[in-house]
């Protein structure tokens, strides 16, 4: 499987420059590699900061003054002896000491691999090692949150509780079978079915608010729609907070895609202002109105814009008409002008920001509602989502079986011994190495 007898080491922090640069080693050998290239002769203290220097081989004179921790297994990130340098965040200065640690036996880690040998030794189910890349990947202060409350145990605390219900039932159902000549069954069918029924009302609750959950970590894709010039590119520049997109007064200025990610109501949403959606002869233009049609398919939402200040136009009717099955919000722009025509839809002013905070209330809630926003839900990532579905149709196929009565139990255990399966799957009891891997690859190298 994974080698985790070797010591690894990495940069843990971003490239580029910085105040400071930390080095990573861990591993059974870290402290004695850590000590051919750090200068102070006495081993590091266990939990002690120690102000040492740099040197490069034998007796070349020292490259950096760095501080150095040294924290003993188990006690450690990984569960290992980790050495960590934080030195000048030069990545000149950074590399000397990665090439050091090479030099004297380390191998360089392979990306996510602390955070494996972190779960390899039992420090972190799967779940929370998955929480410790999405905390990284956060963008919002909601992702950040929704991913601790699962580094911290959310999600495997409500896992291991339904898991310890399963347990006693197949436990009960197992003696039923170890005692058959007694005839008496340790669980009734009945209270059975019910005992599954109860589980997979627990499992629903959870399920109910996953998409939700997945809404907030992956993010969601809002595109701006409407005719040229009704102000989707100043209406986007609002929402993204910045001059973005170019805005004039000449019909057809957008003719590309422009995207960019913003935070509404905590959710990462990237927003995507589109082509005047028009007739048009110009190859540029009706390239642009071709790539904004085919977003609008795809986009979480839909915000459609017309111009308050004018009647609808047969443009706008059809737009309308093109997007009444969608998620969409209608927004009339140019509130500071006249009202043409009153409507009941989202009044905004691009030029004057008016309408702005209903507009972004209005957007968080058509796509998850404002309730489940207050509180996120525990469960937001689609590997979960699916272990926890197959979990579900297991149990339920227990469920009907154990309420049709006359089943052997044998048949019963077969069901709920697979529901259990997905739930150890879930928080990496019982995982493929080919799972773990794709899981461990999209984290940073040094995490
Ligand atoms: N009075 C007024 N003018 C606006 C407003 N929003 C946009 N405009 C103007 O309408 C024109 C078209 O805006 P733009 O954002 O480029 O529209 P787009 O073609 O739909 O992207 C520009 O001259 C903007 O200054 C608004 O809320 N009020
Ligand atoms: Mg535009």
């Amino acid at each position: 499987m994974f080698a985790t007898d070797d010591t690894i080491v990495a940069i843990a922090t971003p490239s580029g420059r910085g105040a400071l640069g930390v080095v990573r080693l861990s591993g059974p050998r870290a402290l004695e590699l850590a000590g051919t290239f750090l200068e102070r002769g006495a081993p590091l203290q266990p939990r002690h900061a120690t102000f040492t220097r740099v040197r490069r081989d034998g007796d070349a004179p020292a490259i950096d003054e760095v501080v150095a921790t040294f924290f003993p297994a188990p006690h450690s990130y990984t569960g290992e002896d980790v050495v960590e340098i934080s030195g000048h965040g030069s990545p000149v200065l950074l590399r000397a000491v990665l090439e050091g640690a090479i030099t004297a036996g380390a191998r360089l880690a392979a990306p996510g691999e602390f955070t494996l040998r972190a779960f390899l030794n039992g420090k972190r189910d799967l779940v929370q090692s998955e929480a410790v890349a999405d905390l990284i990947d956060a963008a919002t202060p909601l992702q950040a949150r929704v991913a601790f409350d699962q580094l911290e145990g959310t999600l495997t605390g409500r896992i291991g509780a339904l898991d310890a219900r399963l347990f006693d039932l197949i436990a009960r159902l197992e003696a039923s079978l170890d005692f058959p000549d007694e005839g008496y069954h340790f669980v009734e069918p009945a209270h059975a079915a019910a005992a599954i029924a109860s589980v997979v009302a627990a499992l629903d609750a959870l399920l109910a608010r996953a998409s939700t959950g997945r809404m907030i970590r992956e993010g969601a894709t809002v595109v701006i729609a409407g005719r040229p010039n009704v102000g989707k590119s100043s209406i986007f520049n609002r929402l993204a907070g910045a001059e973005r997109a170019i805005v004039t007064p000449v019909p057809g200025t957008t003719r590309d895609l422009v995207t960019e990610t913003v935070d509404i109501g905590g959710m990462a949403v990237a927003l995507v202002d589109t082509a005047g959606w028009r007739e048009t002869r110009d190859l540029v233009e009706s390239e642009g109105v071709a790539r904004g049609t085919r977003a609008r398919a795809v986009a979480d939402l839909v915000l459609v814009v017309v111009d308050g200040s004018e009647p609808l136009t047969d443009e706008d009717s059809r737009l309308l008409d093109d997007t009444s099955k969608a998620n969409r919000i209608v927004v009339s722009n140019k509130s500071d002008l006249a009202e043409a025509a009153p409507a009941c839809h989202v009044r905004v002013s691009a030029l004057t920001g008016d309408g702005f905070e209903p507009l972004r209330r209005a957007i968080a809630s058509a796509l998850v509602g404002e309730e489940r926003l207050r509180d996120p839900a525990p469960i937001s990532n689609t590997r979960h989502i699916a272990l926890l579905e197959e979990c579900r149709a297991s149990l339920e196929a227990a469920r009907r079986a154990a309420e049709a009565g006359d089943v052997p139990e044998e048949f019963l255990l077969i069901d709920l011994q697979a529901a259990r399966m997905r739930l150890d799957e879930v928080v990496g009891r019982r995982t493929s190495e080919d799972v773990l891997r794709h899981i461990f690859e999209r984290f940073c190298i040094g995490k």
